[in-house]
């Protein structure tokens, strides 16, 4: 197999998983948050940045990089990795979730989806073999089945009817893969907010064996905490010696909460996105930083962050910058933003270490929300 999860220890406290996640392109430590690289590049920030924040593993998307510039390209660059210069680890997301976030006219049927480009309005496919031959050409560490999330809130039986053609079509994913020594390929657990759903979604993926499993239809509108519910009788089901990977969540809670509840990768584009409309997170929670109120300010974003951002720069300076439109602000608050969840998840694996997550996580929404929540 591609990947493999060595589990190291369980938080006494917390019933957190330390772990790490052997890949062709090195280790990982997990738990891990993941920067999202969707068009083969984590906005506004080089490979050589990301390294030096000690990101392990980064995100990029079969959608986007169908549409443009075409994986036959990719693959002609000699893969992914090679076309963007970024040697460690890489997961691509299926196109099941942004062809239904993005593209226009769709239709879903037993096939694939039908859909128009966001682009350009030309007229496209994906079904699980597309995807599949896709991701091999991408070439990715972790490739992804290709799925449908189910929107929120949905009929039952339109959730159980999409999450049974989920199964089938990871079925086809499986037979469709044709490097499953270089590529694991993961299987995505749907089932929205059904716990009879849910459980059955488990138990079949896990009776195929798959080198990992990924918790999807999450974070699509529902409450936190009917999220943590659906974890707490989802994750039960997934075996010990496999990854989990919890898709498209990453605010700073539901990372820790996540952790606690037995997940091992996360991403979203919450960090990037935020940070180019002028909002960093900080160990006091977020900053606005376009606010006119840190106009004269020339402190740091954040006094107790060591990041590159933060050792050079102050809030007035990157106001200013972004007021007047100047993208190495938005490069600035990229930086320290990715910076920020990669250092968080550093401190939730040393809690986990030292058998004290649940104390970390008070301590941490005292200072970041103002409370307990
Ligand atoms: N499926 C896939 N990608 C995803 C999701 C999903 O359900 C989500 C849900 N939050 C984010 N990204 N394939
Ligand atoms: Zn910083």
């Amino acid at each position: 197999m591609a990947v493999r999860y060595e589990f190291i220890k369980e938080c006494k406290q917390s019933g957190a998983r330390l772990g790490r996640l052997h890949t062709p392109h090195g280790v990982i430590e997990t738990p891990i948050f993941m920067p999202v690289g969707t068009q083969a590049t984590v906005k506004t920030i080089s490979p050589e940045e990301l390294k030096e924040m000690e990101a392990q593993i980064i995100l990029s998307n079969t959608y986007h990089l169908f549409l443009r510039p075409g994986h036959e390209l990719v693959k002609e660059a000699g893969g992914l990795h090679k076309f963007m210069n970024w040697d460690r680890p890489i997961l691509t997301d299926s196109g099941g979730f942004q062809v239904f976030s993005l593209s226009n006219l769709r239709k879903i049927t037993e096939e694939g989806v039908n859909f128009r480009s966001h682009l350009n309005g030309e007229k496209l496919f994906i079904g699980p073999e597309t995807a599949m031959e896709i991701q091999n050409a991408l070439g990715a560490d972790i490739i992804m089945a290709f799925d449908e999330c189910p929107p929120y809130p949905a009929d039952k039986s339109y959730v159980k009817a999409s999450t049974d053609r989920t199964y089938r079509w990871l079925k086809r994913c499986m037979e469709a893969h044709t490097r499953s020594d270089e590529q694991a390929l993961f299987g995505i657990v749907q089932g929205g907010m059904h716990e009879d759903l849910r459980q059955e979604a488990a138990k079949q993926l896990v009776d195929l064996d798959l080198p990992g499993y990924a918790i999807g239809g999450l974070s699509v509108g529902e409450s936190k905490e009917m999220m943590y519910e659906v974890l707490s009788y989802t994750t039960p089901h997934l075996p010990q010696n496999k990854a989990r990977y919890l898709m498209g969540v990453g605010s700073p809670d539901a990372l820790i909460q996540g952790a606690i509840q037995g997940i091992d990768l996360f991403d979203c584009v919450l960090p990037t996105r935020i940070a180019r409309n002028g909002t960093t997170m900080t160990s006091q929670g977020r900053l606005v930083v376009r606010n006119a109120k840190y106009a004269r300010d020339f402190t740091p974003l954040d006094p107790n962050c060591d990041c590159y951002t933060c050792r050079n720069y102050s809030r007035a300076y990157i106001r200013h910058l972004i007021k007047a439109d100047e993208t190495f602000g938005l490069r600035l608050t990229s930086y320290h933003n990715l910076y920020f969840l990669l250092d968080l998840m550093d401190k939730v694996r040393d809690a986990i270490r030292n058998d004290r997550l649940l104390d970390f996580r008070d301590e941490f929404m005292i200072q970041y929300y103002g409370s307990l929540h």
